[in-house]
């Protein structure tokens, strides 16, 4: 890790910039598969399955004999664990429900906004290095408590044709029946335009790698919304004396072990403290499974110390992480100054993989910065807010001159006219 002790304020920027690589060079590849999508359907996905996963699964929509099957390979053990995080996520998107908000804005103008699901949603899960079925339940959950209607997963097939058995049987806990092996550029395509197999959604929801990241914000051009351009993990520790270091390097390395280009930082007001975590990620990185991809990870992560909590309040905003977490002497201070991170974990015993799992909050987060202008995945992801209103005789009476006088001073005698045919009618009425 690299570490920067009291960094020059025109460095900070430097200091802070992702290593992601840019979508230029995916945009042609992108743009291929979208076309033909759209014009050869289905023909197109099996291709583009073929030549990218190397496999055209024999089913390519998960049978009722599949989910049985899969359901039979999960140990009891992880399906409990996997019913209790379910639990735990469901009672806190419930939460999140809100009450229909009517208004009166004058009297006889009756305002309101109503919460309406959005009707078709695609969940796209990766498969990969790590098959995460834990995004099943952050996607799969909300969309069925928001009510939406058709809820369809599309992942991509492993080498076998067949789809990890965990993600299966959170799917069917969530209630998502319909699964399609399919992953990629060609499963967003697929999504965007719809073929003879898979249903056209009009929200498309999920993590990936770059492909699939640049293909979701390719399909926003054909009238399909996206949760948020999501990038690689990056996590943000702002620590000091008062945590373990034990601890701390655990989490760094939790999201260094993501992908080599997840980045973590550590940023503290102890030089002493960073240097033992620095070597515990030392010792611990040595056990670890995935040490080839969290060491990448680590080299382009940094450390950052800095004398006062003003400057890393600063820092820690103007990075804006995906994950924070606050283990330190003045957790409630650094706390009520945060404005922007995805989710924020607080002390010594909220590692940042409880709510990758099971605490209840969700774990589809901005990451690149973008959680300055983007919420995490949340109930209200899955729904649009409607508004009515019902204006009565003395409403219109009461409002009618306004909407008149600002109709005509814009030009628009149409709609004036549309207010004072209601008000000479009332006049003549209250005449008879
Ligand atoms: N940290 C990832 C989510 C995840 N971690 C899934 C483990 N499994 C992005 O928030
Ligand atoms: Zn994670």
């Amino acid at each position: 890790m690299k570490k920067y002790i009291n960094p020059d304020n025109n460095k900070i920027e430097a200091i802070l910039q992702r290593p992601t690589a840019g979508v230029n060079e995916i945009e042609p590849a992108v743009k291929q598969v979208f076309d033909e999508v759209m014009t050869k359907g289905e023909e197109a996905v099996l291709k583009y399955t073929e030549l990218f996963d190397g496999v055209v699964p024999e089913n390519r929509e998960v049978s009722r004999s599949e989910f049985e099957e899969a359901s039979l390979k999960v140990p009891v053990a992880l399906k409990e664990a996997i019913t209790t995080a379910a639990r735990n996520i469901e009672k806190f998107h419930i939460a999140q429900k809100t009450e229909k908000i009517r208004v009166e804005t004058m009297p006889g103008v009756f305002c309101w906004q109503e919460k309406k699901p959005i009707e078709k949603v695609g969940l796209y899960i990766p498969g990969g290095t790590a098959p995460l079925f834990s995004t099943v339940l952050m996607l799969g959950i909300p969309a069925k408590v928001a009510g939406c209607k058709e809820v369809i997963i599309c992942t991509p097939p492993g080498k076998d044709g067949s789809v990890n058995p965990a993600i299966l049987f959170a799917a069917q806990l969530c209630g998502v029946d319909r699964v399609f092996k399919v992953g990629g550029i060609q499963a967003i395509a697929a999504m965007t335009f719809g073929t003879s197999f898979i249903p056209k959604v009009y929200k498309i929801f999920g993590p990936g790698n770059q492909y699939v990241t640049a293909a979701k914000q390719w399909a926003t051009r054909y009238q399909v919304a996206i949760d948020m351009p999501a990038g690689p993990s990056e996590l943000m520790v702002v620590a000091d004396e008062t945590a373990v270091p034990a601890y701390v390097a655990a989490d760094l390395l939790s999201q260094a072990e993501h992908g080599v280009d997840s980045q973590v930082i550590l940023l503290s007001t102890s030089a002493g403290f960073c240097e033992q975590v620095e070597n515990e990620i030392n010792t611990q990185l040595a056990d670890l499974p995935r040490k080839a991809i969290a060491e990448k990870a680590i080299e382009n992560s940094r450390i950052i110390v800095v004398d006062d909590i003003d400057t890393l309040i600063r820092l820690m905003n103007s990075y804006g992480p995906e994950h924070l977490i606050i283990s330190a002497r003045e957790e409630d201070r650094i706390r009520e100054a945060v404005t922007n991170a995805g989710s924020v974990f607080l002390g010594n015993y909220t590692p940042e993989s409880a709510g990758d799992y099971a605490s209840g909050t969700n774990h589809t987060l901005p990451t690149n910065g973008y959680a300055k202008q983007y919420s995490g995945v949340n109930l209200d992801s899955f729904t649009k807010s409607i508004t009515y209103q019902k204006i009565s005789e003395e409403g219109i009476t009461n409002l009618g001159s306004v909407i008149e006088y600002m109709a005509e001073a814009e030009g628009l005698y149409a709609h004036k006219n549309a207010v004072s045919l209601r008000l000479q009618d009332l006049k003549n009425k209250s005449n008879e």
